[in-house]
């Protein structure tokens, strides 16, 4: 049962939300952190910076191709759950006006969310690192991608080969990369004002699936809080930021979501 009081900051509306990979727990995409989270099978160090997969195509090709497969093989297949498609009804309804997110699975905007504000990229979008240059990448693209990567077991040439044939180069020559934010990259300007800009005068941050360690993306809570807005945390276990959470709901988004619709 959602606290009376909970329902009632929603209905009063300016509210944001904040989600992290646990929102996209229900939709079959493994967490990063905690029990079965993607950093348990893949150090962080080699895989999430740039240096570090630049070291591991060079000393282990096949499994950079591996970790390719295995981080788009999930996102390929999900699709928006419950919590997703309960934050663009709250959107619509006009209880929420935006979903600042930390995940690059696109299953925000799939599930109908339109003031989406990315901090850490897009999977399905590649960007030239050189000019800025975006382009989307096709889903059926990436699925043949990964299944050329699955099949190819040639070492670093195969791996390589697979990865030009996918990933063009920009007008200005230079090779377009994945427009992800790997640790040591700074975050899109752009999204990272219109975050702030949103935190400014809401009265309601939600947080969700969200652990509250990657910085700087975990420090737009504290920000909100300054600025008088009241914290919402939905999470199974308690995390970083629930210190300063005004409210904790211990459970599933995909669970709590519809709860609380249900109780508007
Ligand atoms: C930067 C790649 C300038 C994309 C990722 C200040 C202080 C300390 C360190 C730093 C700092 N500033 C910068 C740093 C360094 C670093 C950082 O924060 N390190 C941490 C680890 C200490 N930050 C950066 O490098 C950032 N760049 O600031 O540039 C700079 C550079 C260097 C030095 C100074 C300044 C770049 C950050 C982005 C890195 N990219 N991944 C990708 O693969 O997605 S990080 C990775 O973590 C993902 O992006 C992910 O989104 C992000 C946050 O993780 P969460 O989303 O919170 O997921 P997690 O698995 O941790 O938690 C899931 C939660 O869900 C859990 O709480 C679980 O209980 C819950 N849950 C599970 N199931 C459910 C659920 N909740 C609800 N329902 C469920 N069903
Ligand atoms: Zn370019």
């Amino acid at each position: 049962m959602i606290d009376k009081k909970i329902i009632e900051m929603v209905r009063d509306g300016d509210m944001v939300c904040l989600t992290g990979a646990g929102i996209s727990a229900d939709s079959g995409i493994a967490t990063f952190r905690g029990r079965g989270g993607f950093w348990e099978k893949y150090n962080p160090d080699l895989y999430a910076s740039s240096e570090g997969l630049l070291s591991v195509l060079h000393e282990d090709p096949c499994r950079l191709a591996d970790f390719i497969v295995d981080f788009y093989s999930a996102i390929l297949t999900a699709g928006p759950n419950q919590a997703h498609l309960g934050l663009a009804l709250l959107e619509k309804e006009g209880f929420l006006s935006s979903v600042i997110t930390q995940n690059i699975d696109n299953l925000h905007q799939r599930a109908g969310s339109r003031n989406v504000i990315e901090l850490h990229g897009n999977a399905f979008r590649l960007r030239c690192a050189v000019c800025g240059k975006k382009l989307l990448l096709e889903k059926d693209r990436l699925k043949e991608l990964c299944s050329l990567l699955a099949s190819n077991r040639t070492g670093r040439r195969g791996v390589l080969h697979s990865l030009a044939r996918y990933f063009p180069r920009c007008a200005c020559g230079r090779r377009l990369r994945i427009d992800v934010v790997l640790f040591g990259e700074i975050l899109p300007e752009e999204e990272l004002n219109a975050a702030f800009r949103q935190l400014d005068d809401c009265r309601t941050l939600l947080l969700i699936g969200t652990s509250g360690v990657v910085y700087p993306a975990a420090g737009l809570p504290g920000y909100a809080k300054e600025k008088g807005a009241k914290i919402i945390e939905i999470n199974p276990e308690p995390t970083a930021l629930s210190a300063i959470a005004d409210y904790r709901i211990a459970g599933n988004a995909a669970v709590v979501l519809p709860e609380i619709l249900k109780g508007l």
